[in-house]
C-alpha cells in the first residue's frame, strides 16, 4: 500500500504517504515508566505513563503488519558518563543521580536494566534504536542521516514525557523540516497541566509545531486506506 493516509487530527487533517512515514517511539525506558527508575528518583509518579502503553502498543502493532518504518529511543550515558554534562548530573538535586546504582542498576546509564525499554514496547529485528545524550533525539545522535537516507519526511510521534524529550524531538524535527503528528494517547507526562500545554503548543497557530491526533484516527484512517483491515474500536 503507498496511497496518501488521511488522519483526522489538529489543527486540520494530517496526510502521509506510508513510504514516507516513520514511527518514532520516545524513551519508552524503565527509567522513566517504572518504579525504582531515574523518574521516580526525581520525585515523580510513574504510573501516570502506563496508560500510554497499550494505544502505543497498537500503533506499533498496526506498523509492524504493515512493514512500515519503525524507531525507538533511549535517553541515557556512556558507561563511563563522559558525555554527561555537569549541569544535567546534578539539575534537581534528585535522590540518585545519573550513573549512580538504583533498584534497575545504573540510572540512564547504556547497558543498565533501567535504561532499556519496556517490555511492552520491546524493539524487535529490524527496528533502529537511537540512543541520546539529551532530550531531543536529533542531538548528538545519527537520525537525521537515517531518516532523510530512507526517504523520510513524516514522522508519527509517541512516547514519554510530552513536555521533555516528546516536545524537544518534535521541535528539533520541525525545524529540519519533518511533518510530525504526535499521537496525544500515546505519550504522557508526570505533570497534567504540562502534558495540556505541550499539546496546545504543539497545534497552536496552525500546527506552528506540528498536528495532534490520536491512536484511534490514525488506525481507522489506515484501516480506511485498506478496506480489508475493518474499523479500529
Ligand atoms: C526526561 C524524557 N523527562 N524522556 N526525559 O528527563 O522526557
Amino acid at each position: 500500500m503507498s496511497k496518501e493516509i488521511r488522519v483526522h487530527a489538529e489543527p486540520y487533517e494530517y496526510t502521509f504517504d506510508p513510504s514516507r512515514v516513520a514511527l518514532v517511539c520516545i524513551d519508552f525506558q524503565r527509567d522513566f515508566v517504572e518504579a525504582g527508575g531515574f523518574g521516580e528518583s526525581l520525585g515523580n509518579d510513574v504510573s501516570t505513563l502506563r496508560g500510554t502503553i497499550e494505544p502505543t502498543r497498537a500503533v506499533l502493532d498496526k506498523f509492524r503488519a504493515e512493514s512500515w518504518t519503525v524507531i525507538h529511543t533511549r535517553e541515557g550515558h556512556r558507561e563511563d558518563l563522559s558525555d554527561l554534562f555537569p549541569s544535567k548530573r546534578d539539575r534537581g538535586n534528585p535522590s540518585l543521580r545519573i550513573g549512580e546504582e538504583g533498584p534497575m542498576g545504573r540510572l540512564l546509564t547504556r547497558g543498565s536494566k533501567g535504561h532499556d525499554i519496556i517490555p511492552e514496547l520491546y524493539p524487535i529485528e529490524g527496528e533502529t534504536v537511537i540512543d541520546k545524550p539529551g532530550k531531543g533525539a536529533f542531538y548528538g545522535t545519527d537520525l537525521e542521516t537515517i531518516l532523510r537516507a530512507g526517504g523520510k519526511t513524516h514522522l508519527i510521534l509517541t512516547g514519554v514525557t510530552t513536555e521533555v524529550c516528546v516536545q524537544s524531538t518534535a521541535r528539533e524535527a520541525n525545524d529540519r523540516g519533518f511533518e510530525c503528528l504526535i499521537l496525544s494517547d500515546c505519550t504522557g507526562s508526570y505533570f497534567p497541566e504540562f502534558y495540556r500545554s505541550a499539546l496546545d503548543m504543539f497545534k497552536a497557530q496552525g500546527g506552528i509545531v506540528g498536528w495532534v491526533g490520536t491512536s484511534k484516527d490514525l488506525l481507522n484512517a489506515v484501516n480506511a486506506a485498506n478496506p480489508e483491515n475493518g474499523e479500529s474500536k
